[in-house]
């Protein structure tokens, strides 16, 4: 166990809270001071009193998400802030969540944005996924899963990605460029961070696909993506093109040294919905 567990004269941990503790939530924020109180709030009663550790990632937000968050923190008793100095991608803040999480011993790491397009009452659903699977995906292209708020530009646009990024592959996976997932430790340790390049959606992608590669079992469970109603979005034309651009990219460099298996056994990796 990561955790240290006292002796017999120590303070006791029920069995349940000693499981439970070592799940951490990592949760990459920039401008999100309008969502995070809401975002603590929802997770907490979502979780209904299973322990996890809430990890916020803040890039200098200059609207003083890192402050609020430690103000938060504070009062919530299981909840610590990572800052870094400035704005360098998702991506890079989520390895530097992962690292920390790992480095105090966690067993799963949920990953999820602070703007409420990830339901926090999904997280214990998405923990339970996690208990036969190596990494769960909270996906919105498998049966049940939706994006009710896209007009039917975006979603082609985002179907029209995820389809493109998953025939290049050669995955079963049907969401590959959500962010709504549960890491088993083992899993997060198989990506091979330090490798990681991706900043952008193709951060994503390229740890998803990491996973499968290390013949990680993946499980998508449906969910409900709802747009942000505060804050702005960081999306941006050059994130599309990067993730557009990499996707060749990581098929040449992760299928290289295991030439001996073709990509399409790849699919076999993949369980759950219709993927
Ligand atoms: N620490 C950190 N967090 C970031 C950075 N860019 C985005 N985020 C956070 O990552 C999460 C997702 O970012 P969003 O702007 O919502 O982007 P998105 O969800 O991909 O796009 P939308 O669908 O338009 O909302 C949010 O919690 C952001 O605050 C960054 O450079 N650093
Ligand atoms: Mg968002």
């Amino acid at each position: 166990m990561p955790h240290a567990v006292a002796g017999p004269s120590g303070p006791s941990l029920s069995p349940a809270r000693l499981r439970s503790h070592s799940t951490w939530i990592v949760v990459p924020t920039y401008n999100e001071a309008g969502n995070l109180p809401e975002l603590v709030r929802r997770l907490r009663a979502g979780l209904r009193g299973e322990a996890a550790r809430l990890l916020i990632v803040d890039d200098g937000s200059p609207d003083g998400t890192g402050l609020l968050a430690e103000r938060l923190a504070r009062a919530d008793g299981d909840m610590q802030v990572l800052h870094r100095t400035s704005k360098d991608g998702i991506g890079a803040a989520y390895v530097a969540g992962f690292r920390a999480a790992l480095a105090a011993g966690a067993t799963r790491v949920v990953q999820m944005d602070a703007d409420m397009s990830h339901a926090p009452e999904d997280v214990s659903r998405l923990l339970a996924a996690a208990e036969t699977a190596d990494l769960a995906i909270g996906s919105r292209y498998v049966a049940g899963g939706a994006t009710p708020d896209w007009s039917l530009s975006r979603r082609l646009i985002s179907r029209g990605g995820s389809i493109y990024a998953r025939t290049l592959l050669g995955v079963g996976v049907r969401d590959l460029t959500g962010g709504f997932k549960c890491w088993s430790r083992r899993a997060l340790e198989a990506v091979a961070l330090e490798q990681v390049r991706g900043r952008g959606y193709v951060f994503q992608i390229e740890l998803t696909y990491r996973a499968l590669r290390a013949g990680m079992r993946v499980e998508e469970i449906p969910i409900e993506f709802r747009d942000r109603t505060r804050g702005q979005s960081k999306m941006c034309g050059a994130i599309v093109l990067e993730a557009i651009a990499a996707v060749p990219r990581l098929r040449r460099e992760l299928t290289a040294p295991r030439l001996a298996r073709p990509a399409a056994d790849l699919s076999l990796a993949s369980i759950g919905g219709d993927g």
